[in-house]
C-alpha cells in the first residue's frame, strides 16, 4: 500500500513552539505528505490513539562495526583504573583492534547486524558508524565496506565516518609522523564509503596539531569533519572544531565557556554522550544546558562501542540525559531527531514534516514525558522506516479510524 494515515493524539513534530500536536500523518511512497486535523478520505487509517508518535530516532555517534567484546576489562574499570590507562597498557581500543583485524567481513557484518536489530527495536532508524578498529588500510576499508553493505541490507540507514585516527597503531608507536602520512596520503584518498572523517583528539590519542592536520587534509578531499573533543582532558578541541568549520564536536565534557561560545559562533553541532559519562564513572556530564542557552545545536547519541559504552539503546541515553544533564523530555527527543539530523548534515529527516522521509517511531506511552519517566525498559510499539512498518505494526482491526 503506498498511501495511508496514522492518527494519534500525541505527535511530536518539532514544528511550532511545543512541537507536539494531534491529528493525522499522511504517508505516501515513503514520504510524509501532510499533517492534518481532518481525517483523510479514501486511504487506510491506522489509529495510534493513546500512543506517541515521534520522528525516527537518529543515533549520531557509534562505533558500530567491530569484533569482540571487553568485559574482561570491567573489573579494572570498577576498581578505578582510568580508561586511558587501560589503552596505554595495550588494552581498550587496541584490544578491539586486534579482534577486528583478524575478523572476516562476514563476521563483522553478523555482529553489527545484531546491533542494528537491537537499535531498530529501540526506535533508531538512522545511525552514524565510525571505523577506527583497523588502523591499517586493509581493516579500515573492511570496516567501511561492512557498513556500506549493511546499509543496503538492513532497514536502518548507516552514515559512515572514517576514524583511522582513533589510536596510534602499535606498529607506528615510535613513528607518529609515519601514521599521519599513511592516513593522509594513502588511506583517506581510498575511502569512498564515508561522508565524514573523525579524530580522537585526546591526550594519549591525537594531539591538537595532529588533529588539525588530519582534518584539513580530510576537508581538502571533500569530507565533512568531526572531532572527539575535550572528553577526558580540556584540549581546546571545541575551539579547533569551530576553527575548522566541523559539522560536529562530540563528547565535550571538559569544554570551557570559550569553547561553547566558539561552537555557537561557528554553528558546530555538539554531539553529547551521557551514557558514556555514566559508564566511565566520570561523575560529570557535558554542559548541555549551557550549550543550549548559548545557541548550540545539541544531538544526543549512544556512543555504542565495546569499551566505554556497550549499549545500542537510545532510550537508555534518554535516562542519563534527563537525570545526569537535567534535560527535559522534549529537548531530549529533539536532540535524537532534528538535532541529530543536523549533526549529520541530513536535511531529509528528523522531523514530522511534509516532504521528509516517513521514518517514525510509535511509542506505547501516553506522552513523551512518560518515555523518560518510566525508565529501564523498551517503550517502542512500532517502527516505520521509509513509510514501511519494519517493527511491530498497528492491528488490522484498527484500520479506517
Ligand atoms: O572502543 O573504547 N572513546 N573511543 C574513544 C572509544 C571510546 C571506543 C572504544
Ligand atoms: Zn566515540
Amino acid at each position: 500500500m503506498s498511501a495511508y494515515a496514522i492518527q494519534s493524539d500525541n505527535i511530536v513534530t518539532f514544528e511550532g513552539t511545543s512541537g507536539v500536536t494531534d491529528g493525522f500523518i499522511v504517508v505516501k511512497d515513503g514520504l510524509i505528505r501532510e499533517i492534518t486535523q481532518r481525517k483523510p478520505l479514501n486511504i487506510p487509517c491506522y489509529t495510534a490513539a493513546g500512543m506517541t508518535v515521534t520522528p525516527g530516532l537518529i543515533d549520531a555517534h557509534t562505533h558500530l562495526v567491530h569484533a569482540g567484546s571487553r568485559e574482561n576489562e570491567l573489573a579494572d574499570k570498577l576498581s578505578g583504573v582510568p580508561y586511558m590507562d587501560i589503552l596505554k597498557k595495550g588494552g581498550g581500543i587496541l584490544s578491539t583492534v586486534r579482534a577486528t583485524r583478524t575478523a572476516s567481513i562476514e563476521e563483522l557484518k553478523d555482529k553489527a547486524r545484531k546491533s542494528l536489530d537491537i537499535m531498530l527495536a529501540h526506535g533508531t532508524t538512522t545511525v552514524e558508524a565510525k571505523s577506527g578498529y583497523g588502523l591499517d588500510i586493509h581493516t579500515e576499508l573492511k570496516q567501511l565496506k561492512a557498513a556500506k553493505e549493511l546499509n543496503g541490507e538492513h532497514p536502518i540507514d548507516i552514515i559512515s565516518t572514517y576514524m583511522g585516527a582513533h589510536a596510534m597503531p602499535p606498529e607506528y608507536k615510535d613513528n607518529r609522523r609515519g601514521y599521519l602520512d599513511l592516513m593522509i596520503n594513502e588511506v583517506m584518498p581510498k575511502v569512498t564509503d564515508a561522508a565524514f572523517v573523525d579524530v580522537f583528539c585526546e591526550d594519549g590519542a591525537f594531539y591538537l596539531d595532529e588533529t588539525r592536520e588530519i582534518l584539513q587534509a580530510a576537508k581538502a578531499l571533500g569530507f565533512g569533519v568531526k572531532l572527539h573533543a575535550d572528553e577526558i582532558e580540556p584540549m581546546g578541541g571545541a575551539e579547533l572544531a569551530a576553527e575548522l568549520g566541523a559539522v560536529s564536536a562530540e563528547h565535550l565534557l571538559k569544554t570551557s565557556d570559550a569553547g561553547i561560545e566558539a561552537l555557537a559562533q561557528a554553528g558546530v553541532s555538539a554531539v553529547l554522550l551521557p551514557a558514556t559519562s555514566f559508564y566511565l564513572m566520570t561523575g560529570s556530564f557535558a554542559r548541555a544546558r549551557d550549550m543550549i542557552n548559548a545557541g548550540v545545536n545539541i544531538a544526543l547519541a549512544t556512543d555504542y562501542n565495546p569499551g566505554s559504552c556497550p549499549t545500542e539503546n537510545l532510550q537508555a541515553v534518554m535516562t542519563f540525559a534527563a537525570f545526569g544533564m537535567g534535560l527535559m523530555p522534549i529537548e531530549i527527543i529533539r536532540a535524537m531527531t532534528s538535532g541529530a539530523a543536523k549533526a549529520l548534515g541530513l536535511t531529509d529527516r528528523g522531523a514530522i514534516k511534509p516532504g521528509l522521509k516517513a521514518d517514525l517511531v510509535i511509542f506505547g506511552t501516553p506522552n513523551i514525558d512518560y518515555i523518560v519517566y518510566h525508565f529501564g525498559l523498551n517503550h517502542v510499539h512500532s517502527v516505520i522506516k521509509d513509510g514501511i512498518f519494519v517493527k511491530g505494526g498497528l492491528h488490522a482491526d484498527r484500520y479506517d479510524c
